[in-house]
């Protein structure tokens, strides 16, 4: 048997189900062999080989359940572009965006990726972040889809963060396809995704259903080959139009459906019948200056889980930090404090599949935040302070001192 250690004294959010954030005042955390053996009132708390006194606001270690943070190159020119009035699918038309990035992941080499990318991982554990999703997508060749997704397994062998992988091998159609896409999607799920599935590098698979990307049938196709895989299914869906990407995806219980500005009754009322999460993007609806947001009311009314993620990428959202993401969702999109921190928490933990972390109580993974703050919501008010005094992973001190 390990020790045992008690944080005694923080204010706790546990976003267990009983009012907002599952706040107890004065609360405390018992660990055990890296896991939650308790968490209630300091008062009741059990005795413990060691007691450590916090103060603050103690969470669940943030969940970024959305990024492509693996990836060379640099986009800001397109960036620039788009100030000056071209339209992000008429970059993509013209063989940037997406495509871009594909050249560059292309020529770069796995130790390159890595070290390219360990700065922007960084950047999300500064703020608390103790697991993180990372996609494929930049390869779009069954080489460079693997050596992606080797980059990222390796971040998460290089810091103290757990690392969840998605196959995106639907994510563009490469120069090489350009006048056969069904030759492409073949290639997807017949080559790339069984030899994904080989090396066990991916623990889902997405796929990008727009009109600049996959229709509903060809993101069908590679669903049907992942379930063939025994892999569970997530989509960017319904971002700059209503294809109706989601309704398919729910009949593939999908694990979350994300982007979903333009997703319709219809679509909230499948997703709500799949226990599927509705994963909101700020940043690209900022980055891309939309006007449409997700339906949040109606997903609210309908009992959608939903989660908030920065979509990490070099074209849409080069949003680097999960606080400031969480404020637009709450600016923007018009979520509530308590439900922008459920959405990198609890529900996040669910859009990943993840029922061992994102609250905290017994038998969780002891995956913990402690905040310079007072309240829970000062986390999604201010923007540009990062108040993380301390984090834990499976119960170990990663960074700060409580
Ligand atoms: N939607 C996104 O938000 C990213 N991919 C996608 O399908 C954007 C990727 C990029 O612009 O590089
Ligand atoms: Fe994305």
């Amino acid at each position: 048997m390990g020790s045992s250690t008690l944080l005694s004294g923080a204010t706790l959010a546990t976003m267990n189900g009983t009012g907002p954030y599952g706040r107890i005042a004065n609360g405390a955390v018992l660990i055990e062999n890296g896991t939650i053996a308790w968490a209630g009132a300091a008062a009741k708390a059990p005795k413990a080989d060691r007691v450590i006194a916090v103060k603050g606001v103690l969470t669940p270690g943030l969940i970024d359940c959305h990024t492509h943070l693996v990836y060379a190159g640099n986009r800001a020119d397109e960036f620039e572009k788009r100030l000056n009035g071209v339209s992000y699918s008429e970059i993509a038309k013209a063989g940037g965006g997406i495509l871009s990035t594909v050249r560059a992941t292309r020529a770069a080499n796995e130790a390159d990726l890595v070290a390219t990318s360990l700065p922007r991982l960084d950047c999300l554990l500064a703020e608390g972040v103790t697991t993180v999703e990372i996609k494929s997508g930049y390869g779009l060749d069954v080489e460079t889809e693997l050596k992606m997704l080797h980059a990222a397994r390796a971040l998460g062998e290089s810091r103290p963060v757990t690392i969840i992988t998605s196959f995106l091998g639907a994510h563009a159609f490469p120069p090489e396809f350009a006048h056969d896409h069904a030759a492409y999607v073949r290639l997807v799920y017949e080559e790339m995704l069984p030899a994904v599935a080989a090396e066990g590098l991916a623990d889902a698979v997405d796929g990008f259903c727009e009109g600049i990307a996959f229709s509903v049938a060809e993101t069908e196709a590679v669903f049907d080959a992942a379930r063939r895989h025994g892999l569970p299914v997530k989509l960017h869906a319904e971002q700059l139009s209503d294809l109706g990407g989601a309704v398919m995806a729910a009949r593939h219980k999908a694990l979350s459906v994300d982007h979903i500005e333009y997703l319709d009754a219809a679509g909230v009322e499948a997703i709500a019948a799949s226990g599927t999460v509705a994963t909101l993007l700020p940043g690209a609806f900022y980055y891309l200056r939309e006007t449409q947001a997700p339906p949040v009311a109606l997903l609210r009314r309908h009992g959608v889980p939903i989660a908030v993620a920065t979509d990490l990428n070099p074209g849409s959202s080069p949003i680097h930090s999960l606080l400031s993401t969480m404020n637009m969702a709450a600016v923007l999109f018009g979520l509530t404090p308590a439900e922008a921190l459920a959405g990198t928490t609890v529900n996040a933990a669910r859009a990943l599949g993840l029922s061992d972390r994102g609250r905290i109580a017994p038998g969780l993974r002891a995956d913990l935040a402690l905040w310079d703050v007072e309240e829970p919501g000062e986390l999604v008010y201010a923007l540009g302070r990062n108040p993380l005094k301390c984090a834990w992973v499976a119960g170990e001190c990663v960074r700060g001192v409580p």
